[in-house]
């Protein structure tokens, strides 16, 4: 088992990322969002294992479902939902919303409205980091749908034949939109595609924080070491509909139950319980704190300006 304040860490940022995408929702049903939403509820696991090995220096990129992905590698909550509220002090200044935030002080190199988009993108970031012969890494996050794209297969390979740093990681969470994985792959896993560019493909429960963590771990050693990349696909599945108010009814009852039972937080959760690492007493003071934070950052969101129209083509074009 990993020490306990690492683990405390883990389970606090997923019951953020949890509170936050349900205030997320609840805004977004009193008309306060412009644009969709992607929620990562129910994925949390993913981008905190990922990220719980990363140092501040290494880098992200994410995808239309990414507000995880930005708060697992450390971005402000209060500039995460004022850039979703569409406010000056987002940290786009409220000019790119939900799937375009960026924060390259944490390297966030930025989420993309573009499927398959970030993952040529991260594997510049890691030609970055070899020309400057530092020893940072790439986490690059993409769907099982994104892995159909050619831009995955372009720069896998070339990942793969400049041995970049880059962890490759696939959320297959069984769905692309509403079509199912198996109508549009023959393959099972995602993580076999890793054998045809000649690097180490892993198959993991990505609702086990744990597992996550490990695989990454694994990973990020290696492209430390400078011997390349590492494809790890993530079996999740996300726990509301694609965007906005997706029902999801392509997705059979039965399945949907399965997946909820195996919920991430409350995995960790029951194993942190059963091994001592912590009360219940305490699992409630960190809930309430937990949610006292995301009430805060939707209060400082609420509470800000709009940009100002004669604003809208600043920082469009460099200078
Ligand atoms: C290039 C491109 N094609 C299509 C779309 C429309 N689109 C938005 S999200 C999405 C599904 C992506 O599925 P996946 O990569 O599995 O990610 P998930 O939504 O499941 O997290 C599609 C097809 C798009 N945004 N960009
Ligand atoms: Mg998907």
């Amino acid at each position: 088992m990993l020490e306990k304040t690492k683990l405390l860490e883990m389970y606090r940022q997923m019951l953020t990322i949890r509170f936050f995408e349900e205030k997320v929702f609840e805004l977004y049903g009193q008309n306060l969002v412009p644009g969709t939403i992607h929620l990562y509820a129910g994925e949390e696991a993913v981008a905190v294992g990922v990220c719980a090995n990363l140092r501040k220096d290494d880098y992200i990129t994410s995808t239309h479902r990414g507000h995880g992905h930005c708060i697992a590698k450390g971005a402000r909550l209060d500039k995460t939902m004022a850039e979703i509220l569409g406010r000056k002090t987002g940290y786009c200044k409220g000019k790119g919303g939900s799937m375009h935030i960026a924060d390259f002080s944490i390297g966030m190199l930025g989420a993309t409205a573009v499927v398959g988009a970030g993952i040529p993108i991260a594997a510049g970031a890691g030609l970055s980091v070899k020309l400057r012969a530092t020893d940072q890494v790439v986490a690059c996050f993409f769907g099982d749908g994104a892995s159909n794209q050619g831009t995955f297969h372009e720069a896998v390979n070339l990942a793969a034949v400049w041995q970049l740093p880059v962890l490759f990681v696939c959320e297959n969470n069984l769905y692309a939109m509403g079509t199912r994985q198996s109508r549009v792959m023959v393959v099972e896993n995602i993580a076999d595609r890793a054998a045809a560019y000649g690097i180490p493909g892993v198959v993991t429960d990505g609702n086990d924080v744990l597992a996550v963590y490990d695989a990454a771990q694994t990973a990020v050693e290696r492209a430390r070491r400078g011997e390349g990349p590492t494809l790890i696909e993530c079996k999740t599945y996300r726990q509301k509909g694609h965007s906005r108010f997706d029902p999801a009814a392509y997705r059979p009852k039965q399945e949907v139950e399965t997946w909820l039972s195996r919920d991430p937080i409350a995995r960790l959760q029951t194993r942190l319980l059963e091994t001592g690492v912590l009360t219940q007493a305490e699992i409630e003071q960190l809930s309430h704190k937990t949610k006292t934070a995301v009430d805060e950052a939707t209060k400082f969101a609420v509470d800000s300006p709009f940009p100002d129209p004669s604003e809208a083509l600043e920082d469009v074009y460099a200078p």
